[in-house]
């Protein structure tokens, strides 16, 4: 901890962190990392929980969820994006071409094809069969557990020093149509500032959106908080709304200015990649519930 450049992501996604390591020591900005980074898993199909490939909602349809936030604190989003894998990159345009923060649905998708974006099919085979076996037994409620995961959130520093961040998801597996979580929604899913560091979040986004998990987690860590603290606070805040219910996972991942790293969950098993001069590592994240 404590070096340059350091980029840092949810879950065990080394492909993605060690292509934004590419870019960072090359002495690329952190804004191109983060994009970058998110976009392989964009690209993988057998990543279930973002871009191609992802689990379509109860209805048969894959749409996207993703936001970018650079050293400026500018940022764009895309919400309920269909038949474009990299919804981060549509993400980006929203936030450098236009005058606004977040497209929605069909005019995101208009809004990309002009851009040059090529429509695709994104529901695989795979995903198509899963969602038709669901369907059985399903009757037609988006189930909310502790499996449905393996959104990407990425925060990297760069040589200069400065953070970006980026989060992007297909969410919550059989959803109902229209359904938006955390992940694009800035500071829920995503906060970065550059004086203080960033925080990105994965897991059940309804919980995130009413603590605004993310920008919590920057103001904690403005107050003086480690990253560490901060999301534990983060967790805690969710955990107190919920009382009666655990049968849901959160996990956080924070980065500070000195390139600290933290993060925290609801239940074992959550990690994130790592990636520093020192080369690669997955990170554990400790738990709320032991
Ligand atoms: C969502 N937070 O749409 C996302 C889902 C997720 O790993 O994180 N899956 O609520």
């Amino acid at each position: 901890d404590g070096q340059f450049p350091i980029v840092i992501c949810t879950w065990n996604f080394t492909n993605a962190t060690a292509k934004a390591w590419e870019v960072l020591n090359a002495g690329g900005n952190s804004l191109d990392a983060v994009e970058q980074g998110v976009m392989v898993e964009e690209a993988d199909v057998d990543n279930q929980t973002v871009g191609k490939g992802g689990r379509p909602d109860r209805d048969g349809y894959v749409t996207l969820d993703a936001c970018i936030m650079d050293k400026y604190g500018n940022c764009g989003a895309v919400v309920y994006l269909q038949n474009i894998t990299h919804a981060v990159s549509v993400a980006r345009i929203v936030m450098e071409k236009t005058p606004h923060v977040i497209l929605a649905g069909k005019g995101a998708e208009q809004f990309a094809y002009e851009n040059g974006f090529k429509k695709e099919d994104l529901l695989t085979e795979k995903s198509k069969a899963e969602w038709m076996e669901w369907k059985k037994t399903s009757q037609y409620k988006p189930v909310i557990n502790i499996e449905n995961h393996d959104t990407i959130g990425m925060l990297a520093i760069d040589q200069n020093g400065d953070i970006s961040g980026a989060c992007t998801t297909s969410g919550m597996a059989y959803k109902y149509g229209g359904r938006v979580g955390d992940s694009p929604i800035i500071g829920a899913g995503l906060f970065v500032d550059n004086e203080i560091g960033g925080a990105t979040a994965t897991g059940v986004g309804e919980e995130v959106v009413r603590t605004v998990g993310s920008f919590l987690i920057v103001e904690l860590m403005r107050q003086g908080k480690s990253p560490q603290k901060a999301c534990e606070e983060g967790v805690k805040r969710i955990m107190a709304k919920n009382k009666d219910r655990k049968d849901f996972q959160i996990g956080f991942i924070a980065i500070n200015k000195k390139g600290e790293t933290g993060s925290y969950c609801v239940h074992p098993g959550f990690s994130y990649s790592m990636f520093t001069n020192e080369g690669q590592v997955n990170q554990p994240s400790e738990s709320y519930i032991k």
